[in-house]
């Protein structure tokens, strides 16, 4: 899908035209996936733009930096004020999505970047839906998860994504929409953007962190609403004869938001179309984010005073 541009795309500091918003070929992060990224959303109200916890996407960037050890020195107030200023300087009133990188530059060619430049970008463009449909099918990707053995899948790294972007391309070549990547164990991890849960006899299981998964903010709003709302949900290894089994499946991200899973591997799920529960996280969800549920305010930064 092609991005709606912007004006302004803040980089290290200044705000430049979207088209120059340019790196050098020999940019290390561009060799080896030396970098560390977040991907943001902002909604619009009835009078205003939120961002969706926009400090706790700040602070992994800042944690994903660390696990890779690139040293950025950019504060969380930093990162957070150049965001909501980026999205006033485009004049950005309809619902976005925001991509803020840190990526190693151009310093020489060896793998070693001890000493070379590190530079931070936001970028901020209108958006909408990430999944062309309002529920999917997928298969299980003939590619596992990377583990924390060799590529650490806490980190959200740039180089992590090639993982990603293998199993969502065969997903395409198959004729579906969205992977489902197993662990090295063969249980279940996520999808190749997303988190992902089960619901079985109306309780609610999603694999833990031991599963190679990211630690989504939308999975954990998944988990906090849940609760609010007295449905059972359990973090604990989920096989892949479960999905087959169970009553409803859907994905959590930020660009995905709650996202049901009707078909996996040509079987339908449940009854073929979005479950119960799923329906009512995902109305909360909508809710939540654009600040009609008093309790979540709290997750939601005010862009324009
Ligand atoms: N798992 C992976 C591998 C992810 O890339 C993402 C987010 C998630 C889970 C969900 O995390 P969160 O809820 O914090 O967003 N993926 C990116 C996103 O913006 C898109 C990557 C293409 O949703």
């Amino acid at each position: 899908m092609p991005i709606v541009e912007a004006k302004y795309i803040w980089m290290d500091g200044t705000f430049v035209q979207w088209n120059e918003a340019k790196v050098h070929v020999l940019t290390h992060g561009l060799h080896y996936g030396t970098g560390v990224f977040e991907g943001i959303r902002a909604y619009k109200t009835e009078d205003n733009l939120v961002i969706f916890r926009l400090e706790d996407h700040m602070k992994r960037l800042i944690r994903s930096a660390k696990l890779i050890q690139i040293p950025f020195d950019l504060s969380l107030k930093e990162l957070c004020n150049a965001t909501i200023e980026l999205l006033r300087k485009n004049e950005i009133r309809e619902s976005a999505y925001i991509r803020p990188i840190v990526f190693v530059g151009y310093g020489g060619i060896g793998l070693d970047y001890s000493g070379f430049p590190i530079s931070t970008a936001i970028s901020a463009f209108p958006y909408a839906k990430y999944f062309g449909k309002s529920a999917l099918n997928v298969c299980t990707s003939t590619w596992r998860r990377i583990w924390d053995a060799s590529l650490p899948p806490q980190a959200k790294a740039c180089g992590n994504y090639l993982n990603s972007v293998l199993a969502r391309m065969e997903a395409r070549a198959r004729g579906v929409d969205e992977a489902i990547l197993l662990d090295h164990n063969g249980t279940v991890s996520e999808g190749s953007g997303e988190n992902i849960f089960v619901v079985q006899d109306g309780e609610i299981a999603t694999p833990p962190q031991s599963s190679s998964v990211l630690a989504g903010i939308t999975r954990d709003s998944v988990i906090k609403i849940a609760r609010d709302e007295g449905i059972s949900i359990v973090e604990r290894p989920v096989s892949r004869a479960e999905l087959y089994t169970a009553d409803e499946v859907f994905f959590s991200g930020t660009a995905a938001e709650i996202t049901p899973i009707i078909q996996i591997d040509g079987r339908n799920i449940g009854q073929n179309t979005e479950g119960k529960v799923t329906a009512v996280l995902s109305r909360i969800y909508a809710r939540a984010v654009t600040g009609v549920i008093e309790k979540y305010r709290g997750w939601l930064t005010e862009v324009y005073p």
